[in-house]
């Protein structure tokens, strides 16, 4: 169907860097609707739900490890093809290399320590979407 779901969340880093506004508005702006919004301190479990599919990869546990490092921004997100178009928002997972003009590449950058940090997610799918929606919305 023509209108979706999608899932953002603004990453402990973006949160920290007082970047949630900035986020909302892009969303906004691009013709997005917030329909609800949480703000959380991730349990590991839910991360860890979350990323399964990340599961012993070498990254898994520094990215369960930033995850929970702050309090997280959920936002239910609609519109019409909302998951491609969040995902093109946001830029390439690679914030160095994420084009200028998306969220990744205009307020991200590669840390020291090697961790990636690249303030938002979006989901990547329709069954990603609802998936992960029913993890960060459950009641
Ligand atoms: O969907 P997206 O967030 O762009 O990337 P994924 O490949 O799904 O990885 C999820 C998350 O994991 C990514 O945003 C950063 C982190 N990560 C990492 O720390 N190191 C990697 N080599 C790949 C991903
Ligand atoms: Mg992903």
């Amino acid at each position: 169907s023509a209108i979706e779901e999608t899932l953002v969340l603004v990453k402990p880093d973006g949160v920290q860097r007082n970047l949630t506004g900035e986020v909302l508005a892009r969303i906004e702006r691009k013709g997005y609707s917030i329909v609800d919004l949480r703000m959380v301190q991730a349990k590991r479990d839910q991360l860890a739900a979350h990323y399964a599919e990340h599961e012993g990869k070498p990254f898994f546990e520094s990215l369960i490890e930033f995850m929970s490092s702050g309090p997280i921004v959920a936002v239910r997100v609609a519109g019409t093809r909302c998951i491609e178009g969040f995902r093109s928002l946001a830029g390439t997972t690679e914030p160095t290399t994420a084009a200028p003009g998306t969220i990744r590449g205009d307020f991200g950058r590669a840390w020291e320590d090697g961790m990636v940090r690249n303030i938002v997610h979006g989901s990547d799918s329709p069954e990603s979407a609802q998936r992960e929606l029913a993890i960060w919305f459950a009641d």
